[in-house]
C-alpha cells in the first residue's frame, strides 16, 4: 500500500501506524486521515494482525490535531484527500473503535487537541516519559464535542476533564498516569519494545474474547454516535466564524488570542 503521510507496517502479528508528518508536529490534514483510515482497514482485514499501534514519527510529538496552517476561512478543507477533513476525522475515530482487535497508542511527545482525542479512543495508552496531553479547542478556536468531551469524562471524571477541556493546559506523563489517562509511563527509550511487549501479551489471548469485551466498552458510549456528528456538523459551521477565525490567527502569529468581543 503506498502512503504519503503516514508508515504503516505489520511485523509479527502486530500492525504499526505512524503518523509521519513530524516537521508540523504530526498535525493530521485530511489525506493523514484517509490514510490512517485505510491502514485500519487492512489491519482489521488481516487475520494475521492482533493487535494495531497507533503512533507519531520522530521523538517531539504523537499528534498536535488539525494541520493549522492548511486551514483557510473555510476550515480545513480536503486537499488531496477525498473528504473534507472533518469527514475523515469521524470515519478514523470510528474505525478505531470499531476495529474488533485493541489498537494502543504509544504517545511519544505531545498528544494535543484532535490528536488527544486520538489517543482516548484507543484501547489501551502506553506514554514515553516526555509526553505532554492537553485539549486546545477554546485555545485555537474549535472544539470536539461527543466521543471526544464524553470519553475523556468518563477516563479522568467530569470536574477534570472540564478543567481539561475549558482550561488548555497541559498534563505531563506522570500526571496523566495518576488521572488514569494513560496504562503506563516508561523511558522514552523503551517505548517501542514497551508496547511490543503489550502487544505481544494481548496476542497471546482468544481474540473473539478480546473483541467482545472491546464491543462491549464501547457499546456505553456509542449512543454518543449521533451527538458526535451533530457536533462536526456545527464545528464545520463554527469555522466559518469570526471568533475561530481568531484563534487560528493567534497561532499562527504566536500571540495570545483575543476573544474577549465574542462574549454574549
Ligand atoms: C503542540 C504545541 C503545544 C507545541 O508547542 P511548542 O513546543 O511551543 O512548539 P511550537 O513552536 O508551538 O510548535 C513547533 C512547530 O510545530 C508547528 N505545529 C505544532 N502544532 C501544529 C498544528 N496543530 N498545526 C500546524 N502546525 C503545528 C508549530 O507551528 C511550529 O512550527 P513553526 O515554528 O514552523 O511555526 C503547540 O504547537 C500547539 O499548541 N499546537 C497547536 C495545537 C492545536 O491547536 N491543535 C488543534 C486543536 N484543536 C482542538 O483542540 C479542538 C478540535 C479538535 O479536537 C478537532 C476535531 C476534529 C478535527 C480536528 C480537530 C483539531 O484538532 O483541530
Amino acid at each position: 500500500m503506498e502512503f504519503k503521510e503516514i508508515i504503516y507496517e505489520k511485523k509479527q502479528g502486530i500492525g504499526r501506524i505512524s503518523i509521519n508528518r513530524p516537521q508540523r508536529y504530526n498535525a493530521f490534514t485530511a489525506l493523514t486521515l484517509e490514510e490512517m483510515y485505510r491502514a485500519f482497514r487492512d489491519s482489521w482485514a488481516d487475520r494475521s494482525i492482533g493487535v494495531v499501534v497507533l503512533t507519531g514519527s520522530g521523538d517531539k510529538a504523537f499528534c498536535t490535531g488539525g494541520d493549522q496552517k492548511t486551514k483557510d476561512d473555510a476550515g480545513y478543507g480536503r486537499g488531496e484527500a477525498s473528504f473534507e477533513l472533518l469527514d475523515a476525522y469521524g470515519q478514523l475515530i470510528s474505525i478505531i473503535r470499531a476495529i474488533p482487535k485493541p489498537v494502543i497508542a504509544a504517545v511519544n511527545g505531545y498528544a494535543i487537541g484532535g490528536g488527544h482525542v486520538l489517543h482516548l479512543v484507543c484501547d489501551l495508552t502506553i506514554a514515553s516519559d516526555n509526553a505532554r496531553f492537553g485539549q486546545a479547542g477554546p485555545k485555537v478556536g474549535s472544539f470536539d464535542a461527543g466521543f471526544g468531551s464524553v470519553i475523556l469524562a468518563r477516563i479522568v471524571g467530569e470536574k477534570k476533564a472540564r478543567e481539561i477541556w475549558y482550561l488548555c493546559r497541559q498534563y505531563s506523563a506522570q500526571e496523566a498516569l495518576e488521572m488514569g489517562l494513560v496504562n503506563r509511563v516508561v523511558p522514552q527509550s523503551d517505548l517501542e519494545k514497551e508496547v511490543e511487549t503489550w502487544g505481544r501479551e494481548l496476542l497471546q489471548k482468544a481474540p473473539t474474547s478480546l473483541a467482545v469485551l472491546k464491543a462491549s466498552f464501547n457499546a456505553d458510549t456509542e449512543h454518543l454516535a449521533g451527538i458526535t456528528a451533530i457536533a462536526r456538523h456545527s464545528l464545520d459551521l463554527y469555522y466559518h466564524t469570526e471568533e475561530s477565525r481568531e484563534g487560528v490567527q493567534a497561532f499562527l502569529e504566536k500571540r495570545p488570542p483575543d476573544f474577549s468581543k465574542f462574549r454574549k
